[in-house]
């Protein structure tokens, strides 16, 4: 992705025309993954979670981490369907879905990203799960994701420093460079509260995501979400998870310094494009009221000037 990232902002209170993004309430409160119980969580037609794995020649544990997630809907009586966002796996990977009662859709466009907004674009959930189909990731146990979500929390990501990360299940370099680095950075331009930020597990309320207008294709996806999230003022939780050796016995898709440059490249492009819409929302509170009548800026200071990035742009 090259230039600037166009990234927009939600300002508060009124004469925000053209900067806000749409979200949804974070305020609905359901009932809790172990109040439910076996009842069915159906929500009109549409089930209340879809699970989303991204797929790319996981014929291996592919059938494995369906399996799971296909369980823990059933015996958590939560309403649900698995779909598998293939990108034209060679290794008979799309009938291992299949026959492990996921859905199957077939992405042309390449890349983790791109594989994942065409999941989540037929995702039917109220609350979409995303995690990686080689099972490193803990689809045994969704409650705490879930139970955030229904909480009313709107993106809930997987913490695996909380959560515990086995014995070979991430190079070091990942674990004690790359990702300090990057989490650093987010929390330092975004002030975001996830303290993992490239964890491929996590939770949300689908139709918020959506209205971010997520575009990344590739890794640096993983950034996009929680960067637009915490800059539109979304409710983002973590929880801790579990990260395992994955079981597919060869590489990972990830490359360590093309991807990492890819997470960098964002979130500096995206600090940068939101400092410049900032300035010109500032500019904007200068020259018109809440009315349109012409007001001086500091009349609509803290009023129409402010991002939401976590408070780190107020005065
Ligand atoms: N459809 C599709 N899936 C991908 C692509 N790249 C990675 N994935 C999937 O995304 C998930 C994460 O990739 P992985 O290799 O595990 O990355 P890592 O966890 O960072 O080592 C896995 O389920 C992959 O199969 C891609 O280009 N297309
Ligand atoms: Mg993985």
């Amino acid at each position: 992705m090259a230039g600037m990232i166009p990234i927009r902002v939600r300002t508060r209170g009124h004469g925000d025309a053209g900067l806000k993004v749409p979200i949804t309430s974070g305020t609905r409160r359901g009932p809790t993954v172990g109040q439910i119980g076996n009842r069915q969580s159906q929500i009109g037609n549409s089930p209340e979670v879809s699970v989303v794995m991204p797929c790319l020649n996981e014929g291996r544990t592919l059938g494995v981490c369906v399996g799971k997630a296909r369980r823990w809907l059933d015996t958590h009586g939560v309403s649900g369907e698995v779909i598998v966002a293939d990108n034209g796996s060679t290794d008979g990977s799309q009938e291992i879905a299949r026959s492990a009662g996921a859905q199957v859709v077939s992405v042309a466009a390449k890349g983790y990203g791109s594989a994942l907004l065409g999941g989540i674009a037929t995702a039917r959930g109220r609350y979409v799960i995303m995690g990686d189909a080689d099972d490193s990731y803990g689809f045994s146990d969704l409650s705490p994701f879930v139970g955030k979500l229904r909480d009313g929390f709107e993106l809930v990501v997987g913490n695996r420093f909380a959560g515990g990360i086995k014995p070979g299940a991430m190079p070091a370099l990942h674990r004690y460079l790359g990702l300090p680095v990057l989490n650093g950075l987010g929390w330092l331009l975004f002030r975001s509260p996830c303290r993992d930020f490239h964890c491929g597990l996590r939770g949300f309320d689908r139709a918020a995501i959506q209205s971010l207008a997520l575009q990344s294709t590739g890794m640096e996806f993983a950034s996009e979400m929680i960067v637009k999230a915490a800059v539109a003022g979304l409710r983002i939780a973590e929880v801790p998870t579990t990260l395992s050796r994955d079981g597919r016995g060869r590489r990972s898709h990830l490359r360590p310094w093309r991807d990492g440059w890819r997470h960098l490249r964002f979130l500096l492009g995206a600090f940068v494009a939101s400092v410049f819409e900032r300035k010109r929302n500032s500019s904007h509170a200068a020259l018109e009221g809440p009315g349109g009548e012409h007001v001086p800026a500091q009349a609509q200071a803290g009023d129409s000037a402010q991002l939401t990035a976590g408070g780190f742009y107020d005065p």
